[in-house]
C-alpha cells in the first residue's frame, strides 16, 4: 500500500532501504491493531515481557544490554560542515566522513529483520509550532516507544503532504556494539543517524536528537527556542492559571516538578498544578508579544527509581496502564515491576535489570551494584494517563510563560531560589549553571560540571551563538519577557542529607516566584540577584525551622568568589563567540562580590 507520494520521503526511504537491505518493510500507520501485533511479536521473541494484565493492563517490561543503559555523550556528534559551528561543547566530525563511516557500519544490518518506517509529529498534528519527522528503525521496542512518546501514523504523512520540511531519523541496532556506537546529528541536512544502541535517549530520535539538538538549530535559524524544560500551569484560588518553564539537567527533577502536588493547606485554599510537559519545551513569540510554549512530546520517558506514591503520585499513576518499563526489576510473584524507592516491600522472588535472580538480602542501598533496577531505569507512559494533565496539552497554540526557572544539583553554593535582575542577567545565570552529573548519561556520577541552560549535551550548534540567540529573544520580547529565576532543591548538610524537603513543598518556592512576577513581594538584593526574605517563603504545616531556611538562602561571598572564577574559566572556551553582554555580567558579579 502506498502511504505517501512525497518525493523527498520516498527517495530517502529507498536510499536507506538499499543500504540496510531488510527482509521486510512496514509503515507504521498508527493503528491499534498494528501496534498490538507488534507487541505480540516482541513478546514471542522475548524482546518484551507482558506484565500482569489486571494490575498493569497493557504494560510491558524490556531490558537493554548492560552496556547500553544511558545516553552516551562521548559518542554523540554534531556534524556541521565547519567544525567551529558545532562549538567547543560538542564532539564534531566532518559530515561526509561521518556519513561514510555510519553507512559502512549500518550496511546490510537489517538482513533478516524488518525495516519499520515511523512518521511522527513533534507537537499536536497541525500545530503551528509542530514539526514532522520520519524514523526508520529495526527495533519493535523503538516503534512502540515512539508510539507513546510522539504522535505517529498516516495522519502525520497527510499533514506533511509534499513538503520537504521534515527530519530524517535513521536508527540501526546493529550488534549494540559499544565501540561502534554513534549518535550523530547533521543539523544542516535535517538528519539524525544512530547506530549500535537500543537505549531510549539514543534511539527514540524524536526526543533529544530531534526535539533538542536539531530543533535548537532550527530555532536559532527561524527565531524560536527548543529547550530542555518542563512546562507547568499553576492554578490559584481565583482559578487563574499561570505557566512556568523550568530547565534542570537530566535526572534533576523536571518530571517531579511538572507533576507536583501542592501541600495540603494550599490544596485546601484551591491551588492546583497542571502538567503541560516534563522534559522539552518549544517556545515562540505569540501574536501578543509574549513567549508561548508547547510540549512537543506525547508521553513521559521518566526516571523510575525514587518514583513512588508520595514523591510523585501523578507520575506513578501515569505508569499504571499502557506503559513500557525499561531496566526495572521484575517481581515474579505478581508479574509486576519494582524499583528502589517504589516502596519498602523488597520483592522476594525477583529478577534484576540485567535478567539475573536478585537476592534482596544482599541489597545495600548505598551500593548501586546491588540494586534490582538500574539507576537510570525508566518508564514510558502516555501523557493522557497523567491525572493532572493540562487541558492545554493537546492544543497547538501553546501556553504563555510567566517565568523561566533554571536549576541544578548543588550540594553547596547556590541558594534555594533567587531571581535574576533582568533578562540579560537571567541569561548569564543560565549560561553559568552547574550541576552534579547523574546516571542519565554514561560516566561518573556526582561531579559538578557547567551545564548551561541544562543544554550542554543537547545544543545542536555553537553554544556562544546559543547564548546570543537567548539575548536576541529577550530583545524581541522586551517588557513581555518572562522573569528568570534559579532554584536548587539539593543543598546538603554535613552528613550529605538534603536540607530542603523538596517535591510537593517546592510549591512554596513556586508561589514566591509568582508573587515576584506580580510584584507582590519584596526581596533582598545580593551580589547574584534577588534572594527571598526567609519570612516570605510560606512554611505553614512544615516542620522546618526558619533558621534552617536562612542557611539555604544564604549567599556566601567567599564561595561565590570561587564560583565566579570557575565561570570565568568556563567562559574561556567560547572565545570571541561569547556575547560581550555575558562578559559584562560576569564583571558585574565580580564587582558586586568585592563590595
Ligand atoms: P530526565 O528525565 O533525565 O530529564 O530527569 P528529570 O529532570 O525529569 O528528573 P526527575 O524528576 O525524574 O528526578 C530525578 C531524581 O531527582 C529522582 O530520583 C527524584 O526522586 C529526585 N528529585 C526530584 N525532585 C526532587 C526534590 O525536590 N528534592 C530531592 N531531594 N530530590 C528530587
Ligand atoms: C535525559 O537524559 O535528559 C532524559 C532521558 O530525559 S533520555 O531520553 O535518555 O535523554
Ligand atoms: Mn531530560
Amino acid at each position: 500500500m502506498e502511504y505517501t507520494k512525497n518525493p523527498t520521503v520516498l527517495k530517502w526511504i529507498e536510499e536507506i532501504k538499499g543500504l540496510v537491505t531488510p527482509d521486510n518493510v512496514m509503515w507504521i500507520d498508527g493503528s491499534e491493531e498494528q501496534l498490538e501485533a507488534l507487541r505480540a511479536e516482541a513478546c514471542a521473541t522475548g524482546e518484551m515481557i507482558k506484565l500482569n494484565e489486571e494490575l498493569l493492563p497493557g504494560c510491558y517490561l524490556h531490558r537493554t544490554k548492560p552496556n547500553d543503559v544511558a545516553r552516551v555523550e562521548d559518542r554523540t556528534f554534531i556534524c556541521t560542515r565547519k567544525e567551529e559551528d558545532a562549538g567547543p561543547t560538542n564532539h564534531w566530525c566532518d559530515p561526509l566522513e561521518m556519513y561514510e563511516r555510519l553507512y559502512e557500519i549500518a550496511r546490510g544490518t537489517y538482513k533478516g529483520r524488518t525495516m519499520y518506517i515511523i512518521p511522527f509529529s513533534m507537537g499536536p498534528i497541525g500545530s503551528p509550532l509542530a514539526k514532522i519527522g520520519i524514523e526508520v528503525t529495526d527495533s519493535i521496542y523503538v516503534v512502540l516507544n515512539m508510539a507513546i512518546m510522539t504522535r505517529v501514523g498516516i495522519r502525520v504523512l497527510e499533514q506533511l503532504g509534499d513538503s520537504n520540511d521534515w527530519v530524517r531519523g535513521f536508527h540501526a541496532k546493529c550488534d549494540v556494539d559499544k565501540e561502534k556506537r554513534y549518535i550523530c546529528q547533521f543539523p544542516e541536512d535535517n538528519t539524525i543517524i544512530s547506530v549500535n544502541s537500543a537505549y531510549g535517549g539514543n534511539v527514540l530520535l524524536g526526543k533529544k536528537c530531534f526535539a533538542l539538538r536539531i530543533a535548537s538549530y532550527q530555532g536559532w535559524k527561524e527565531g524560536w527556542m527548543a529547550e530542555h524544560m518542563l512546562i507547568l500551569g499553576i492554578e490559584n484560588p481565583q482559578y487563574e492559571i499561570r505557566y512556568v518553564a523550568a530547565a534542570f539537567p537530566s535526572a534533576c527533577g523536571k518530571t517531579n516538578l511538572a507533576m507536583l502536588i501542592p501541600p495540603k493547606y494550599l490544596r485546601e485554599k484551591g491551588y492546583r498544578v497542571w502538567t503541560v510537559g516534563d522534559d522539552i519545551a518549544w517556545m515562540r513569540i505569540g501574536p501578543d508579544g509574549r513567549l508561548y510554549a508547547i510540549n512537543p512530546e506525547n508521553g513521559f520517558f521518566g526516571v523510575a527509581p525514587g518514583t513512588n506514591e508520595k514523591s510523585n503520585f501523578n507520575a506513578l499513576a501515569s505508569t499504571k496502564k499502557n506503559a513500557i518499563f525499561t531496566n526495572v526489576a521484575h517481581d515474579l510473584d505478581t508479574n509486576t515491576v519494582w524499583w528502589e524507592g517504589l516502596n519498602k516491600n523488597l520483592p522476594e522472588n525477583c529478577i534484576d535489570w540485567k535478567g539475573d535472580k536478585w537476592d534482596r538480602n544482599k541489597f545495600d542501598k548505598k551500593d548501586k551494584s546491588t540494586c534490582a533496577a538500574h539507576p537510570n531505569s525508566r518508564f514510558t507512559a502516555p501523557a493522557v494517563n497523567c491525572p493532572c494533565l493540562s487541558d492545554e496539552f493537546d492544543k497547538g497554540n501553546g501556553v504563555p510563560i510567566s517565568a523561566i526557572i533554571f536549576g541544578g544539583r548543588r550540594a553547596k553554593c547556590t541558594p534555594l531560589v533567587y531571581q535574576s535582575r533582568d533578562w540579560e542577567n537571567g541569561v548569564f545565570v543560565g549560561s553559568a549553571m552547574a550541576s552534579e552529573t547523574t546516571a542519565a548519561a554514561a560516566g561518573a556520577v556526582g561531579v559538578v560540571r557547567r551545564d548551561p541552560m541544562a543544554m550542554l549535551p543537547f545544543c545542536g550548534y555553537h553554544m556562544g551563538d546559543y547564548f546570543q540567540h537567548w539575548l536576541d529573544m529577550g530583545e524581541k520580547l522586551g517588557d513581555k519577557a518572562p522573569k528568570i529565576f534559579n532554584v536548587n532543591w539539593f543543598r546538603t548538610d554535613d552528613e550529605g542529607n538534603f536540607i530542603w524537603p523538596g517535591f510537593g513543598d517546592n510549591m512554596r518556592v513556586l508561589n514566591w516566584i509568582l508573587d515576584r512576577c506580580d510584584g507582590k513581594v519584596g526581596a533582598k538584593e545580593t551580589a547574584i540577584g534577588y534572594v527571598p526574605y526567609a519570612e516570605d517563603i510560606d512554611l505553614t504545616d512544615l516542620d522546618f525551622p526558619i533558621e534552617t531556611l536562612k542557611t539555604i538562602l544564604d549567599v556566601d561571598p567567599a564561595v561565590w568568589t570561587k564560583e565566579a572564577e570557575e565561570i570565568e574559566e568556563h567562559y574561556v572556551k567560547f572565545g570571541d563567540r561569547l556575547p560581550k553582554e555575558l562578559r559584562e555580567q560576569l564583571n558585574t558579579l565580580k564587582a558586586n562580590l568585592n563590595q
